[in-house]
């Protein structure tokens, strides 16, 4: 590895980004292997037979001496490596990320400076409580987790899609971690916090009343990866060149929008299609319909923290976008899935701790605890100190130290200067570092104070933000939250537990408590109850709004449908003339069309020619959807009137609120089953999102405006009736 040109005062000249975005694709194509042409031992030993262990005798015991068979069963043997104790389910991607314009103002970060240069990036997704192998669409906080291959290093930002957390001293995580994991005995159950141990935890503990409201809502089931918000939630710290410091909370806004799943929806898939979020990144990106965030900032001069009335170092707080806006300042770009999920998805170890000259911490206790966890729990996962070699792991600078040796060291340091400082090293000069204005410098943040172990006073207001979020929810959204406080709690079968949560939710708001409650079998929520017990603090801040737009999901329509996912159900005689087109705009708007049908191969059409099928209405139901379109001609709607699995296809769209269109006879369809009423096309009362088209080719262009539109609004919430579908 070639050094860097290190002097006096630490780093010397570094490479400055400009079009850096292939490094790490070339670093990493160094390290992997392409499939063998011939197969050896891990010595490189050709083997001739990877077929028959070596036996005495064609019937004889196999003999220890056969080292191909030792070797090959001995590495199968250690092929796993213990998972992340949590964000062990997680999905990952290659991609580049390009600030719009210097933010020199703010930080001396060199990736921050340049339009023009392209910084590589590795992306991790996760769901936190499950397993490894546990469902995607579990509901749950989801990781986001960016790593920036600069050139002065790594810098890891190492986000959630909720902006707060439940806790707010990193002494309490364990604690967290142990209540929401499976329960200790039985180890059930899996990926769920609806359980006694994690409700218990959190009743107890009135500062997770912010981020439970966050995970009742609809965030905690995000349709897609590529359609949910990222949050470095902790404030950090931007230093300029000229040592001028603010506190920066960073934001990720997905382009596609921000949509969730409906619960329902949810659970099915978790048993339908348990990969469903892994496959959406991944064939969104092999199809070339790369994922997108703008990167945003809430930026703060160091000293107007005191008047936001919060504060900042708490990580159970946010601060509204209307008392400070979010600054969007670049892009990041998902573009290429990686080569290997072990090597890349798994191995990559992240770390709050991994930063760059330029950005820096706050004394958040939250934040300050995960500097240590992160570095340990890499040595134990990634089994030693050296998980910095590894490919995925590797900066695309150059790096060196005097650090040596451990488990698996790869690289081969020359000479025998292995300390600091020295003179026998390359070259002989004197080598030494002793400070010097490059590199990483610390931020001379004043502090003198008595050790203390305990909570700040101006920690203790736990519920004004959870009510500014309760009330900038769209009536839709509320309804959701009380309804998965009611799911999740009547998993709980300890009522004294029920019973505390909803005493605690009182300090919310009293309606939300009620309605939670009533069918819990408990009494009614009193806020009195929760205000008297140990730890208990109603402390509350006075903000100056009630309510964020941005913190509620319901926002005007998008206009766009890229990646929308629309089923086509189809059967013998379906009838293509205004189909057809209307395939085509849709497909035209970026949306993913596919038919689906009783079989696979192909349905014959009303002139009698082929349409291919894709899916079957088994394999492939209405939830992995985000609309369905009945198509016409009267032996096709027919054929599915008569098939339970078709019908319950539309049904649970509807349900779902998802768009509905029918075409033609299909609308007969839609009539029997009570979601559209009247007598022809025209005269029908029509639900919102549900779109009928007389299947002409002339009315093909009208039916797919419509059609579009009601896709782009995602789901319909103001639907009649959808509750009355059976699930
Ligand atoms: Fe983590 N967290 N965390 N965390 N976290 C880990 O590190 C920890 C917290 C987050 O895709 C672990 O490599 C402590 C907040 C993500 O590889 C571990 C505390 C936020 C990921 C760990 C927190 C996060 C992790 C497990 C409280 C949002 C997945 C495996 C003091 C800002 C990264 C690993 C990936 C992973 C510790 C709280 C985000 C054990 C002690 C707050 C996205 O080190």
């Amino acid at each position: 590895m070639p050094l860097p040109k290190n002097g006096r005062g630490g780093n010397g000249a570094r490479g400055k980004a400009t079009d850096g975005a292939l490094d790490k694709e070339k670093q990493m194509a160094a390290s992997s292997a392409d499939a063998a042409t011939v197969l050896t031992t891990n010595q490189g030993l050709q083997i001739p037979d990877n077929h028959n262990s070596l036996k005495a005798g064609p019937r004889g015991p196999t003999l220890l001496e056969d080292f191909i068979l030792r070797e090959k069963i001995t590495h199968f043997d250690h092929e796993r490596i213990p998972e992340r104790v949590v964000h062990a389910r997680g999905s990952a991607a290659h991609g580049v990320f390009q600030v719009y314009k210097s933010l020199s103002r703010y930080t001396r970060a060199d990736f921050l400076q340049n339009p023009d240069a392209r910084t590589p990036v590795f992306v991790r997704f996760s769901t936190v409580a499950g397993a490894r192998g546990s469902a995607d669409t579990v509901r749950d906080v989801r990781g986001f987790a960016v790593k920036f291959y600069t050139q002065e290093g790594n810098y890891d930002l190492v986000g959630n899609n909720m902006p707060v957390f439940f806790v707010q001293d990193a002494m309490k995580f364990p604690d967290l971690i142990h209540a929401v994991k499976p329960e200790p005995h039985h180890e059930m159950p899996q990926a769920a916090s609806a359980h006694d141990s994690f409700w218990d935890f959190a009743s107890l503990m009135p500062e997770t009343t912010h981020m439970l409201m966050w995970a009742m809502s609809d965030r905690a089931i995000p349709r897609s990866l590529r359609m949910m918000e990222g949050f470095g939630v902790h404030t950090f710290r931007l230093i300029n060149a000229r040592g001028e410091a603010h506190f920066v909370k960073f934001h990720w806004k997905p382009k596609l929008g921000l949509h969730s799943l409906v619960w329902d929806e949810a659970q099915k898939i978790a048993g339908k299609d348990a990969d469903f979020h892994r496959r959406d990144l991944w064939e969104a990106i092999e199809a070339g319909n790369f994922p997108e965030w703008e990167l945003g900032m809430q930026v703060i001069e160091e000293g107007k923290e005191q008047s936001l009335g919060f504060d900042i170092l708490d990580a159970t707080k946010l601060i509204p976008e209307e008392m400070v806006p979010v600054e969007i300042v670049g892009k990041l770009t998902l573009n290429r899935n990686p080569d290997n999920f072990f090597a890349e998805t798994e191995q990559v170890a992240f770390h709050p701790g991994h930063l760059v000259p330029g950005i820096d911490f706050s004394n958040d206790p939250l934040l300050q605890g995960r500097l240590f966890s992160y570095t340990d729990t890499q040595i134990s996962r990634l089994g030693g100190a050296n998980f910095h070699e590894i490919p995925i792991n590797k900066a695309v600078c150059p790096f060196h130290n005097f650090q040596r040796d451990g488990m698996h060291r790869q690289t081969v340091d020359r000479g025998r200067a292995n300390y600091e400082p020295n003179t026998l090293g390359a070259g002989g000069a004197e080598f030494r570092v002793d400070g010097g204005s490059n590199g990483f410098q610390v931020h001379p943040e004043p502090m003198e104070s008595p050790k203390f172990r305990g909570r700040s006073p101006s920690f203790d207001d736990h519920f004004s933000q959870a009510a500014l979020f309760w009330h900038s929810q769209s009536a839709a959204e509320k309804e959701h939250i009380v309804a998965a406080f009611r799911f999740e709690l009547s998993k709980v079968d300890t009522p004294a537990i029920r019973q505390r949560v909803v005493d605690n939710l009182a300090h919310v708001d009293a309606m939300l408590a009620k309605k939670v409650a009533a069918p819990l079998g408990i009494d009614a929520p009193d806020a009195r109850a929760a205000a008297g017990r140990a730890g208990f603090r109603d402390v509350r801040i006075q903000l100056p709004i009630e309510e964020s737009s941005a913190l509620a999901m319901a926002r005007p329509p998008g206009k766009g449908i890229p990646t929308r996912k629309v089923a086509v159900l189809v059967a013998d005689g379906v009838e293509m003339l205004g189909l057809r087109p209307l395939l085509q705009s849709l497909k035209d708007a970026g949306a993913i069309v596919k038919t689906v049908a009783p079989q696979l191969g192909q349905v014959a059409t009303a002139t009698g020619r082929q349409l291919p099928v894709d899916f079957t209405l088994a394999n492939a139901p209405s939830i992995m959807f985000d609309a369905v379109l009945v198509a016409g001609g009267p032996d096709s709607v027919a054929t599915l009137a008569g098939m339970g699995d078709a019908v319950h296809y539309v049904l649970e769209a509807y349900k779902h609120f998802k768009p509905v269109c029918a075409l033609g006879d299909g609308v007969r369809l839609l009539q029997g089953l009570g979601i559209a009423a009247g007598a022809d096309a025209k005269a029908l009362a029509v639900h919102p999102g549900v779109v009928l088209g007389a299947g002409s080719a002339d009315s093909a262009p009208e039916t797919a405006q419509a059609f579009i539109q009601a896709i782009a609004a995602h789901r319909h919430w103001d639907r009649p009736g959808a509750a009355a579908v059976p699930a």
